[in-house]
């Protein structure tokens, strides 16, 4: 019988996967919400720290946000900021699905009604258990500002113990 091959399996699904990614993502719901999260790439950039937007709408799309969340530490990523409009879905979401820290911009949209208090309130008022940090309604600055603060702190992501029961 020939010696079994040593040589590791080829793993394409994990080949994005590494320490070359940015250590921070900056998610947005909409291609609307892009210039008013355009702040938060600045700043990083000002403080070389690398990072990388992406438009994932946890309403219209909320597969990939589930996989681009599940699978963003893997890549490097150490925090995420989310920023969103109206119902403001998508921090809360990207939380459900990752142990990273996750910062919620509230953006004002053309279409809300309470210019931003609405986003406001669908990103801070997270259940137990599942946090989001949220900064000011277009506090895209200060998202990016909190950031590296996380980022300064070094250290590792212990796992999650599980999720919390709905009573804890
Ligand atoms: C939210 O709905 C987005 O984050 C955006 O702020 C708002 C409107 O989105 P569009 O209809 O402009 O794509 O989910």
């Amino acid at each position: 019988m020939p010696p079994p091959d040593e040589s590791p399996l080829p793993l394409p699904i994990l080949e994005e996967f590494g320490e070359g990614g940015p250590l921070v993502a900056i998610l947005i719901g909409s291609e609307s919400d892009r210039e008013a999260i355009e702040a938060a790439g600045v700043e990083l950039d000002n403080r070389g720290i690398s990072w990388e937007l992406r438009v994932l709408s946890a309403h219209r799309d909320p597969r990939a946000v589930a996989e681009y969340a599940s699978t963003a530490a893997l890549r490097g990523v150490r925090v995420i900021i989310a920023g969103a409009g109206m119902a403001a879905a998508l921090p809360g979401v990207v939380a459900a699905y990752t142990d990273l820290p996750v910062i919620g911009v509230p953006l004002t949209s053309s279409k809300s009604v309470l210019g931003g208090l609405d986003a406001l309130l669908s990103i801070v008022q997270m259940p137990p258990g599942v946090p989001v940090a949220c900064v000011s309604v277009n506090g895209s600055r200060n998202a990016a500002v909190l950031a590296a603060k996380i980022l300064a702190q070094g250290g590792g992501y212990p796992r999650s113990p599980g999720r919390p029961t709905a009573d804890s």
